[in-house]
């Protein structure tokens, strides 16, 4: 009889047990959600969930307005209840939802058995108005199997701080970061020590897992300016001081149509030699990197060869569609092994966690199989263990060796 602790270790030979095993490993394993846009209840406004901030979310308004005739004055000028109706009617009802973020709609109203072929809005809203928000949190955390995410933090963000310094967040899922975007992007001429007073206040207050900045396609370093000035002179000792690995989202063009508000922002190819030279200049920091950018995923795969403080992460925004994902995770088992995070949510809206994981394991699952098919004809199998170790590894493994947690 075969033990199992033997059929742990037992080798999958069957291109059909195989994939099962994938699958099911993928699908039941825990996962560190590395960059998010959500918050506890303890941040009232700023923690979305519900029917009406799920359609309203900025990639179903970019859609909407392609389909439904509507000047954006008029569109903004409408509640949001209004606006999700208009979402719910254009997308969903006289046009079938094909999109990835209308499938993902899809996704959440049938794992809460609502009618997804709904003409109106009102069975989802009573549904959504129903939940005990702390109860819905521990559901979706649980139905998404997300283990933790990690928020994004603003220091100078007024409202945000007033939390912060009232108590801020109590529950341990959600990990903070520390957010430089005003700084990288909106600098304001500061002298190095008041900026470096202001991170170090804000580290002790938020105690975050990493420093982070998004920045466009045209971000250069060396480049002898303001950001570099801001990486050599501040953030990167700060970093370094703090144990702090850095954060860098590159490749957003911010407000290319400023009418689509928090839709209106685009993309651009960036220069992953900025990268290179900053692993190089900063071999002692941890880097955790994501191009928006396409044809930016081949490059950083090679430049993280190169520089192993280097760690690639997620297929961010506009690449978070099931064709992509796929391509890049195949790209980078094939370049990096399992020495990458394959995915992460930016999820804005709770209840996008259930969709966005659902529909990112169901790609990595399915490139995770094929590698590890390719492997059995090559002439070596796996065993379950070594599956899960995998996952493992890439779900949770990578991310806490990084920011130094266990
Ligand atoms: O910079 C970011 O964190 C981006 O993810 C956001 O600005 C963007 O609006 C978004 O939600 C992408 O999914
Ligand atoms: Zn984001």
């Amino acid at each position: 009889m075969v033990t199992s602790t033997e059929k742990f270790s037992e080798l999958l030979t069957g291109t059909a047990e195989l994939r099962a095993e994938v699958e099911l490993v993928v699908n039941a394993a825990p996962v560190m959600d590395v960059h998010t846009h959500l918050f506890p209840p303890e941040f009232k406004e700023l923690s979305l969930f519900g029917i009406d901030e799920l359609l309203t979310y900025h990639y179903l308004t970019a859609e909407t307005f392609r389909s439904a005739r509507i000047p954006y004055d008029r569109f903004w000028a409408m509640s949001k209840m209004d606006q999700a109706d208009l979402v719910w009617k254009t997308l969903f009802v006289d046009n079938t939802p094909t999109s990835e973020a209308a499938q993902g709609i899809i996704s959440v109203l049938d794992v809460f058995r609502l009618d997804t072929r709904a003409r109106e809005l009102n069975e989802a809203r009573a549904f959504f108005n129903s939940q005990n928000l702390s109860d819905h949190i521990d559901q979706v955390f649980d139905i998404a199997g997300v283990s933790g995410v990690v928020m994004t933090n603003d220091p100078l963000d007024e409202a945000e701080s007033r939390i912060w310094k009232s108590g801020g967040n109590g529950d341990r899922r959600f990990k903070s970061s520390l957010r430089l975007d005003r700084l990288f992007n909106g600098f304001e001429s500061r002298s190095a020590p008041s900026i470096r007073r202001m991170l170090d206040q804000s580290i002790q207050l938020l105690n975050p897992v990493y420093i982070a900045a998004s920045l466009p396609a045209d971000f250069q370093y060396p480049s002898n300016d303001s950001r570099e000035w801001l990486l050599d002179e501040v953030v990167l000792p700060a970093a370094k001081e703090h144990g702090l690995a850095l954060t860098l989202m590159i490749g957003v063009r911010r407000g290319v149509n400023p009418g689509l508000r928090e839709a209106g922002d685009g993309l651009g190819r960036a220069d992953v030699s900025a990268i290179e030279s900053l692993c190089e200049r900063y071999r002692d920091v941890k880097f955790l990197v994501t191009f928006l950018s396409r044809e930016n995923q081949h490059e950083l795969c090679v430049a993280a060869r190169k520089f192993n403080n280097l760690m690639p992460f997620g297929c961010w925004w506009f690449l978070n569609n099931p064709s992509i994902v796929s391509e890049i995770t195949r790209e980078r088992l094939e370049l990096l092994g399992q020495s990458f995070i394959p995915q992460h949510s930016d999820a804005r809206v709770l209840e996008q966690l259930i969709y966005k994981w659902k529909h990112a394991r169901r790609q990595i699952a399915d490139a995770l199989c094929s590698s590890y098919e390719q492997l059995l004809h090559n002439g070596r199998a796996v065993t379950r263990e070594e599956i899960a170790r995998d996952v493992r590894r890439m779900f949770e493994g990578n991310f806490n060796e990084w920011v130094g947690q266990s």
